[in-house]
């Protein structure tokens, strides 16, 4: 009486059930599955063990599409994912996804009252509502142009400590993370849906302004696992600090309230208040304030086109960038390693040879042995320095694919003030009307330079750190072989 799909070893798997069995239907392959090896976990979710004759097991998390548009209560935080970026380890388990609610900003977007795609900036440019006096966000020109203020101290956090918690005894489980700021030094906990729903405030009320990256991903498969957990938390670590990070959003009651609440009801009382926020969507251009010159609409196309080339380009190179590394993370654990064993094989039977005569030696063995751990070093390197190096591209994947939303309203912005003459002659609007248009975008282009500039320096910190670390690894690692094969020459030249 439900139908579900999912998708598992990226087959698609229909289930249907029937009394006292379930129908897997694996895309080309139909399975039956006794109802003793469902095991019913969560209301929305169901988990499956199902076992061959061999006692080999498969794990599938499903859930009906039913509860797809339902609220996703908890419970989402628990399972496997994909662990490392090559290998099989990534085809266990299964991911499925959420009916789309949590994919892409876009969607968000969607929510902003009365707008459907992107946010229609003209309620910006036409409006004369000013933001209270400490909602202001303050614009300085800075030695690289417009900057956000940013704050004396700053805030930067922790996430640690997973540990499993139960609700509904035991019926509902999920993982709660620690979460300490280095200003209070006072740890809160937060679940994986209390990430969720700080990402959702903060991108209903800046993503005009700034790119919000996304949580990492949202997976619903699979057991508690150890692996898995780390994984998210080194991710959702990864997400906070670029969050605390920056001047405007650490600033924000909604991110103070996540790091400081002080008890469950001042949360729930924080929660509302912020779901309340009226100050969202494109309204957050009238809180910015810059203190700078009024700049005119060729210029700020100006700016618009060269940010939106650079992102685009840059977002590029990154995916190429991560398709090598993924490319070479499967050539290290998997053809290399093999050829590396082969050869220390070779040397090795080569070895076994000389032996059956009057002369055997000894140091051919040694060398063939060498070899062999060459090859572990070589499938073992990924996981010591790739690993970070395709992690921060990932995270600047992400963000770079918030790019266009935000300055899709840029665009609109300079598209409608275009027209503006246009308008004037149709007397649609005034020639002061006009005039407020014009200054409106500057305060947006200001916002969006702002931004940049913030990125760039981010993004300047982020890869040199990066850097430094993949190539002191990549040192260590060759100079770590190095050392093995003079050890294996040092038994031929000391003779
Ligand atoms: C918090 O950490 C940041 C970044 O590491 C640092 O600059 C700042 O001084 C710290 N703040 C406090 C209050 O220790
Ligand atoms: C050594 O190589 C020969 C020929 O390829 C093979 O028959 C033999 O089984 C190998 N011996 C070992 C110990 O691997
Ligand atoms: C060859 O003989 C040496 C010395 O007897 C021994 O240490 C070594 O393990 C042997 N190698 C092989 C491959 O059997
Ligand atoms: C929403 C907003 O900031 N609107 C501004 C547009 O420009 C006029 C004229 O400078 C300002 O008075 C408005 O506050």
């Amino acid at each position: 009486d439900f139908f579900i799909f999912y998708f598992f070893k990226k087959k698609l798997i229909y289930l249907l059930k029937f009394p006292h069995l379930f129908f897997l239907y694996f895309i080309g392959n139909v399975g039956l599955v006794p109802e003793d090896y469902i095991e019913f976990r969560f209301s929305v979710c169901y988990f499956i063990t199902a076992c061959d004759g061999d006692g080999d097991c498969c794990h599938v998390t499903v859930g009906s599409i039913y509860s797809f548009d339902e609220e996703w209560d908890d419970d989402s935080d628990d399972g496997k994912s994909t662990v490392g970026y090559g290998g099989s380890q990534m085809e266990e388990g299964g991911t499925m996804q959420r009916g789309g609610a949590h994919s892409t900003m876009k969607i968000s977007l969607n929510k902003f009252p009365g707008f459907s795609k992107t946010p229609n900036p003209e309620v910006y440019l036409l409006t004369k509502s000013v933001a209270k006096g400490n909602d202001k966000l303050p614009i300085y020109a800075g030695e690289v142009g417009p900057v956000w203020l940013y704050p004396q101290i700053q805030l930067d956090c922790v996430v640690a400590d997973p540990k499993k918690g139960s609700k509904m005894y035991g019926l509902k489980s999920y993982i709660e993370y620690q979460i300490t700021p280095n200003t209070t030094n006072r740890p809160v906990n937060h679940r994986y849906k209390h990430f969720d729903w700080l990402y959702e405030r903060l991108v209903e009320k800046f993503a005009c302004a700034l790119p919000i990256p996304c949580l990492p991903d949202k997976q619903v498969t699979g057991r508690f696992e150890e692996e898995f957990i780390k994984m998210r938390m080194e991710r959702l670590q990864g997400w906070m600090s670029r969050m605390c990070r920056h001047p405007v959003i650490s600033n924000s009651e909604v991110l103070q309230l996540f790091l400081n609440y002080r008890d469950e009801k001042e949360w729930k009382l924080g929660k509302r208040k912020a779901e309340k926020d009226e100050f969202v969507g494109v309204k957050i251009f009238s809180t910015i304030d810059p203190e700078l010159p009024e700049l005119d609409p060729g210029q700020v196309e100006q700016k618009y086109e060269m940010y939106s080339q650079f992102t685009r380009s840059m977002d590029n190179s990154v995916k190429e960038l991560l398709a090598v590394g993924h490319l070479h993370w499967k050539r290290c654990t998997g053809p290399l390693q093999k050829e590396y064993r082969q050869i220390g094989k070779a040397f090795q039977n080569l070895s076994s040879v000389f032996n059956t005569s009057a002369y055997p030696s000894r140091k051919l063995d040694a060398t063939g042995k060498t070899y062999e751990e060459i090859a572990e070093l070589v499938a073992g390197q990924p996981k010591k320095d790739l690993h970070f190096l395709m992690e921060t591209n990932n995270e600047y994947k992400g963000l770079l694919g918030c790019f266009p939303d935000t300055i899709a309203v840029h665009k609109a912005a300079i598209d409608k003030v275009k027209e503006a003459d246009h308008l004037v002659t149709m007397n649609k609007i005034s020639q002061q009307d006009k005039h407020i248009m014009e200054k409106n975008l500057s305060t947006m282009s200001y916002a969006l330079q702002a931004e940049m500039n913030h990125f760039h320096s981010n993004r300047i910190y982020d890869y040199n750190r990066l850097m430094q670390f993949y190539l002191e690894e990549q040192v260590k690692f060759y100079e770590t072989i190095a050392e093995k094969l003079k050890k294996a020459l040092g038994q031929y030249t000391t003779m």
